[in-house]
């Protein structure tokens, strides 16, 4: 491959240096940069995810994930990371969450039989947004399946970050589908890495908030939930207001950032980085799920803020710096090409590695015309709403709900006795699942991916 120098992006600038990681570039090898990281990186693909589709008129395009899973191929980080093709999620997994009514209609329903049904499909809120397709169970079984190995991974210590981009479907309810979304995997992941850790913060920068993540742990202060988001009356979900901060135990535990159309890359990254900074050396989180939703780039078929895939990226390269277990899920994102490129700058980021500006050939090389560039030029920049006092007033007052976390048991608690139930449920999970996690190179079925080495291409090898 063609040694390429990038050209400065928005991430090179000054301003995104960050103390603590020191981001200066090494020697390219083969189109790539490699920093220092010797992070171990597990990353998550389910098979076939990308062949399920929501309906024509629908924005969602599960093929999204093709793009960025060749394009990640591409650019050989497969050589850096651990490849995974994880199991289905079964229906007693998904109703660790959800109702069992809820998945036993899921599992059930199919387009044909639609007709039928029609008390539940009032019910179970399929319809427009979330519509019974061609096998829709078993692509929530996919992609869930893929957030809960991805989570014991993690939880074992086998892997200190963990990518499941066909995940992070934040707004499914314990009995509804809701916003494009069936089941919630990332309430299926916090819920099982709860069984090991004491305390989890789960952030979300998907332009949409993040409410059915909120909902599940409302009451809880083990879970502490961020959601950065456009807030207003006229756009899904209609909450995630400044003043929703939790219940009960769960007091200060949800803590929201309402925004407006058009916020810039400075003042999104400025705020994100003052509001995270105080909230992981507070909480003291054992782990952090990372929602990625993409519909919060510039140019999106539904968002309509104004980020760049730098300063997306660079939300994510501050997380990674504080080196804690990282769950990196994506989410909402309606331009292929844009969540492509971006998740495929995540995983870079992720596995250490910058990636070249130009994209490396794929089978869909044509999504990425004219330009052909990993970071193509900004264009229909959106009037910018928020303003200087708006932000400031966020972050402030967000400040000043973390200080009511200092005195939170939660938070003062050194250790959790380990769960019993936890335990034995461990004990109960059979041989071959044991061993995807304790050798990680895919024993349970799981698919270890080869690159042919100068075509780019995959090669599959089964290890079982
Ligand atoms: F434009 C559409 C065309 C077909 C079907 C649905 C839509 C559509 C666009 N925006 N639906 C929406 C949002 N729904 C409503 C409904 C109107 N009702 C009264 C509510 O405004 C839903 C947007 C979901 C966003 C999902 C997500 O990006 O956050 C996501 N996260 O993880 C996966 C997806
Ligand atoms: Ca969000």
């Amino acid at each position: 491959m063609t040694i390429n120098i990038d050209p400065p992006t928005f991430s090179d600038a000054p301003f995104f240096f960050d103390r603590r990681a020191g981001y200066l570039l090494e020697p390219e090898q083969e189109g790539i940069v490699q920093s220092h990281s010797k992070t171990k990186v597990a990353y998550y693909h389910p098979k076939d995810v990308g062949n399920y589709h929501y309906g024509e008129r629908h924005p969602m395009r599960p093929h999204r994930l093709e793009l960025t899973k060749d394009l990640v191929l591409g650019y050989e980080l497969q050589n850096h990371m651990t490849m995974h093709a994880p199991r289905k999620a079964t229906e007693e997994e998904l109703g660790e969450f959800h109702d069992a009514d809820y998945v036993d209609f899921l599992k059930r329903v199919t387009p044909k039989n639609a007709q039928t049904l029609t008390r539940d499909y009032t019910k179970f809120n399929v319809g427009d947004d979330c519509p019974v397709f061609y096998d829709v169970f078993s692509f929530c079984q996919q992609y869930a399946g893929a957030s809960l190995a991805a989570a014991r991974r993690l939880a074992a210590g086998s892997t200190d970050i963990a990518i499941n981009w066909s995940g992070g479907l934040h707004h499914a309810k314990k009995g509804e589908a809701s916003g494009f979304c069936y089941v919630n995997d990332i309430v299926l992941a916090i819920l099982e890495l709860l069984r090991h850790q004491p305390r989890v913060l789960y952030i979300d920068i998907d332009i949409h908030h993040g409410d059915g993540v909120q909902e599940a742990f409302y009451l809880s202060n083990r879970v502490l939930t961020v959601s950065f988001h456009k807030y207003s009356a006229d756009f899904f979900p209609g909450t995630g207001n400044l003043s929703e901060t939790g219940s009960d135990l769960g007091k200060y535990f949800s803590l929201n950032v309402p925004l407006q159309d058009g916020i810039d890359d400075e003042s999104y990254i400025s705020l994100f980085k003052s509001v995270m900074e105080p909230t992981i050396t507070t909480f003291r989180p054992s782990s952090i799920v990372l929602q990625c939703g993409a519909d919060s780039l510039g140019c999106d078929r539904l968002g309509t803020f104004n980020l760049s895939i730098a300063a997306h990226g660079e939300c994510v390269r501050y997380i990674k710096s504080f080196n804690l277990p990282l769950l990196v899920l994506g989410g909402g994102g309606y331009r292929q090409s844009s969540v492509a490129r971006c998740w495929a700058y995540e995983t870079g980021i992720l596995a250490g590695f910058k990636l070249a500006d130009d994209l490396p050939v794929t089978n869909y090389t044509e999504f990425f015309g004219p330009d052909y560039k990993l970071h193509p030029p900004l264009t229909g920049q959106i009037q910018n709403l928020n303003t200087r006092q708006s932000l400031e007033r966020i972050r402030v007052t967000i400040r000043e709900k973390l200080r009511y976390l200092n005195g939170a048991p939660s938070v003062q608690m050194q250790e959790v006795p380990p769960d019993l139930m936890g335990f034995l449920e461990d004990e109960r999970r059979g041989k071959e699942e044991r061993e995807e996690e304790e050798v990680g190179n895919g024993k349970a079925g799981e698919t270890r991916w080869e690159t042919e080495l100068g075509e780019g291409r995959r090669t599959r090898v089964n290890q079982g």
